[in-house]
């Protein structure tokens, strides 16, 4: 629907804009749509070439979510309905809205206000002020539904200390705004009862005082240094070496091996470990051996490889039955195609990174 994205230009000094995005579909905890991705492509374009617009900020409407990922219930429904081509258009367009944002001329401000999955991480990675608030629930839980980190995200983890950034690809963890802040997802923590306060200071700021970035910056650092106290205690800052420890293993299958044989009453730890148990071994796969390619790729070579690998994986991969069984019937009873990862089948893993065309349909980024 054309009302999932809202836009507005707010009226800022010397006659400049704020270009105001509100992810509006709060039911699907603002997951996006095809419709909702034309919409930001189009109007992001706009602003970057609209002298008026200063700076961008994007939010999602309702208290719940910034954007829980993508509609990918309608992604395993085009599959079904016999519309092989959908899933491809979707993530090459999705993949373009991120780009467009990494390399956004101006300053882009994310309000990563409580759940930011997938595609939500994809939209607030480029973004220069990522901010995480009391409410933040970051992760890259694409194993649960057969698929692997992707909005740039094989490229993103892959630059995480200590293989963390693997340990989210296997896991799904759930990051707060603190995690997400010792990782480097997220770089600004305010209280998102700050919010209205930030966007009135950017409409009030001498936008000819500075370069727009610091204009940004000095907005969002005062009301930063009123939120400090509120920052909540990190699980993974605590346990970043053990983490290092399970990763750190000769194949994949010795990883998943020290997550099963890993003991411990931490929550946090116990669902990260029964969920990386419980997910598509072949995602798991795809995700290792992404991971470890796009370390060494350009950004534009990283959302080329993942269209290659996200249109496979739905249409060839776990992500139609992972999406039912999550999703759709919800009996949480995946039948994945291989049973674990050193059952994984090599040529049809190999299979999955070869693409489709001749040329990449994003060979224009
Ligand atoms: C893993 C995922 C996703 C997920 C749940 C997982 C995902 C995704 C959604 C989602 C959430 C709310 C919606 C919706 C989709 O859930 O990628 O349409 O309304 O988009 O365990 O990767």
């Amino acid at each position: 629907m054309a009302t999932d994205v809202l836009f507005s230009e707010l009226n800022a000094q010397d006659n400049k804009k704020i270009g105001l995005i509100t992810l509006n579909a709060e039911k699907a905890l603002n997951a996006l749509n095809q419709s909702m991705i034309d919409l930001l492509f189009n109007q992001l374009s706009d602003w970057r070439d609209d002298d008026d617009i200063v700076a961008v900020f994007m939010q999602g409407s309702g208290e719940k979510a910034f954007c829980a990922g993508g509609d990918v219930r309608a992604l395993r429904q085009a599959v079904i309905d016999g519309m092989p081509e959908v899933p491809g258009h979707f993530f090459e367009t999705e993949y373009r809205v991120d780009y467009l944002i990494h390399t956004f001329p101006k300053p882009v401000i994310c309000w990563g206000n409580g759940i930011v999955m997938g595609g939500g991480i994809g939209l607030m990675a480029g973004a220069d002020f990522r901010v995480v608030t009391d409410t933040s629930m970051l992760a890259m839980p694409e194993i649960s539904i057969g698929l692997y980190p992707d909005v740039a995200g094989s490229w993103i983890l892959s630059h995480l200390p200590a293989k963390l950034g693997l340990f989210m690809a296997l896991t799904g963890c759930r990051l707060n705004a603190a995690d997400a802040i010792y990782v480097g997802l997220a770089n600004r923590f305010v209280d998102h009862a700050f919010c209205d306060n930030v966007l009135e200071s950017l409409q009030q700021a001498d936008w000819k005082a500075a370069e727009p970035h610091a204009v940004v910056y000095g907005v969002i650092q005062k009301y930063r240094e009123k939120s400090v106290g509120w920052l909540p205690y990190s699980k993974v800052r605590e346990h970043r070496d053990l983490i290092a420890g399970l990763m750190d293993k000769p194949t994949l299958a010795d990883v998943m091996s020290a997550l099963e044989n890993l003991e411990t009453d931490d929550d946090w730890l116990q669902s990260a470990r029964k969920n990386a148990l419980k997910g598509s071994p072949l995602s798991a796969a795809i995700g290792y051996v992404q991971l470890k390619k796009a370390r060494h790729m350009s950004l534009k070579e990283a959302f080329q490889s993942e269209l290659v690998l996200s249109v496979n994986a739905v249409l060839k991969g776990d992500f139609c039955e992972g999406v039912r069984s999550l999703l759709v019937d919800k009996d949480r009873k995946p039948k994945w195609k291989f049973a674990s990862v050193e059952k994984v089948d090599e040529q049809f893993l190999s299979e999955l990174f070869s693409s489709p065309w001749a040329e990449s349909p994003l060979n224009d980024l």
